[in-house]
């Protein structure tokens, strides 16, 4: 029997697949102990396995995490890539900044891929440009899935572990297969035109290797539910704010009398896009779920 370390690329059924350092990739079960410990192991997890014959591994101990992203549920992760459509399915601003904060929560880098922009008018795409620019100017990698925005990308996720989150239906398998050049073929599926969303078609999380990178495709969402998140904190995962001097350190940006936050908005409505706005709602939306309880 030997030990060896590896890297959990993917889960499915109960069985985790996992890279040996000498790149080989080994099918393995979790001991039952994870389990009455409340932990279990994710992909991109860092673990001991015990193989006991040719065939079967036996993970023994998990590593400590780097960091641990919730949606999807992935461990040691470079960056996550935000895919976001801008039709089929509608772009929500919304999703868009919970899957933000999600990631700042985790302490994750994010890259903001835009898809389908080949679908709109060109009113509507200068529209998309002032959005995309936008998230730029407040410190993040926005890309599109153009060859050039592909050949971009590539440079800056090399030698990387990375995610990929977003809605279904968004264009994330399409994005890996794009990456790939045409060498990996993952299903896609188009949207329902009747629901306007995505049918989920990925329905595990697995790394890919392209190039130099590895690249985890995960199963889309239609929602996302962050308010276990401590609903004064929330002010913390939007990064502009943090350049903004609140008169008062523990200012919430909500009701706060002379708010520096809610005075350049008054003299500038267009600051902070939608992303005051969607912040509101984050902030309320947890003060609510409180109250019912
Ligand atoms: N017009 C257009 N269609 C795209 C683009 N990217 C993806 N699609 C289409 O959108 C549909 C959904 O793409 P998928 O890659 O399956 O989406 P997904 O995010 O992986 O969806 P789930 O696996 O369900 O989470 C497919 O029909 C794709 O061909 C794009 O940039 N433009
Ligand atoms: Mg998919
Ligand atoms: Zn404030």
């Amino acid at each position: 029997m030997i030990e060896e370390t590896g890297k959990i690329i993917k889960s499915l059924s109960g069985f985790y697949y996992i890279l040996l350092e000498n790149g080989d990739i080994i099918t393995s079960r979790a001991r039952g102990n994870f389990r009455n410990n409340n932990i279990t192991p994710l992909v991109g997890d860092i673990v001991n396995v015990k193989i006991e014959d040719d065939s079967i591994g036996y993970i023994t101990t998990i590593k400590e995490r780097d960091n641990e992203l919730l949606r999807p549920k992935v461990a040691n992760i470079d960056y996550n890539v935000i895919v976001t459509s801008v039709k089929d399915p509608d772009f929500s601003s919304k999703l868009l900044d919970k899957m933000v904060v999600l990631a700042e929560y985790s302490s994750v880098p994010s890259i903001i891929i835009f898809t389908k922009l080949d679908l709109l008018s060109d009113e509507y795409l200068k529209k998309f440009n002032s959005i995309m620019d936008y998230y730029k100017e407040i410190g993040y990698v926005v890309l599109t899935n153009s060859s050039e925005d592909i050949a971009k990308f590539k440079t800056i996720v090399s030698n990387k572990f990375i995610s990929i989150s977003g809605q279904s239906g968004s264009g994330k398998s399409t994005f890996i297969n794009n990456l790939s050049n045409g060498v990996l073929n993952i299903e896609t599926a188009k949207i329902s035109k009747a629901l306007g969303r995505g049918k989920h078609t990925t329905r595990h999380t697995e790394f890919h290797k392209i190039d130099d990178f590895y690249i985890a495709d995960t199963p889309g969402f239609s929602s996302l539910d962050i308010t276990f998140i401590y609903k004064e904190d929330i002010k913390y995962l939007f990064k502009e704010f943090s350049a903004t001097n609140c008169k008062y350190q523990t200012c919430n940006h909500i009701d706060e009398p002379s708010c520096q936050i809610k005075i350049e908005l008054e003299n500038d409505c267009n600051k902070y896009f939608d992303r005051y706005e969607n912040y509101k709602n984050m902030f309320n939306e947890k003060k609510e779920q409180k109250r019912r309880y």
